[in-house]
């Protein structure tokens, strides 16, 4: 029986990623919310394992705490989540680090956001972030035939889909290849069921709300 713990669905990135994986993967999951930003989020997270953070996954009595284990995990029941060529898989598990590790100026100027649109201008070290990970996807892309950066959806693009949001969600400009991929990330039938649900949560995170 496996149990997913994530953030609120509008806001967190990062529970997004293994969620998706799990929904490609077929692999049947019961999934808790754990909002956060709430003066008990933290104790709650503590409670649930020693990272404090969501994503989690329960997998009977083990606990797996961070997205990119998660979905490591998923991979050795459902083989194909990863590209099937060696080479590609671990330039893909190397992109996802990436994309965990790198961009943090995107991701703290443009926090996802799902419900929100806007043209900010973000500070231009901001979009210079956001710049070179459009070139990334824009590399990747061109090294393949087909939609996604491997050619077949692939857990690498569970973890571009948080971004992809934020490009749409703040008007960031992106080169048409770039915006083309964002599209088909958000056209998604699995990630489009977790943004409506994610819509239809009636409470706030003023701090968020207000970039
Ligand atoms: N590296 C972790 C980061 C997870 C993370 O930062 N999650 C955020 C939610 S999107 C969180 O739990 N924040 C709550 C807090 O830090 O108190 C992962 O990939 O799972």
């Amino acid at each position: 029986m496996l149990k997913l713990y994530i953030g609120d669905k509008n806001y967190s990135s990062w529970s997004m990623r293994p969620w998706l994986v799990l929904k490609k993967a077929q692999l049947p999951f019961a999934e808790e919310m754990i909002r956060l930003c709430l003066p008990d989020t933290k104790e709650k997270l503590l409670q649930l394992c020693d990272a404090g953070t969501v994503p989690v996954l329960r997998v009977h009595d083990e606990i797996i705490p961070d997205s990119l284990a998660i979905c490591q995990w998923a991979a050795k029941c459902v083989p194909n989540l990863w590209p099937t060529d060696s080479k590609d898989r671990d330039l893909a598990i190397g992109f996802c680090k990436q994309m965990q590790d790198d961009f943090a100026d995107f991701r703290e100027h443009a926090p996802m956001n799902l419900r929100r649109r806007t043209r900010t201008d973000l500070p231009s070290y901001a979009l210079g972030a956001a710049n070179r990970l459009a070139e990334r996807w824009l590399e990747l892309l061109s090294r393949h035939d087909g939609p996604f950066l491997f050619g077949n959806w692939s857990i690498a693009d569970a973890f571009s889909t948080p971004y992809a949001t934020r490009f749409v969600s703040y008007g960031v400009p992106r080169p048409v290849r770039a915006d083309t991929y964002i599209s088909e990330l958000m056209a998604d039938e699995d990630y489009l069921q977790w943004e409506m649900q994610g819509l239809s949560e009636d409470w706030r995170i003023e701090r968020v709300d207000q970039l």
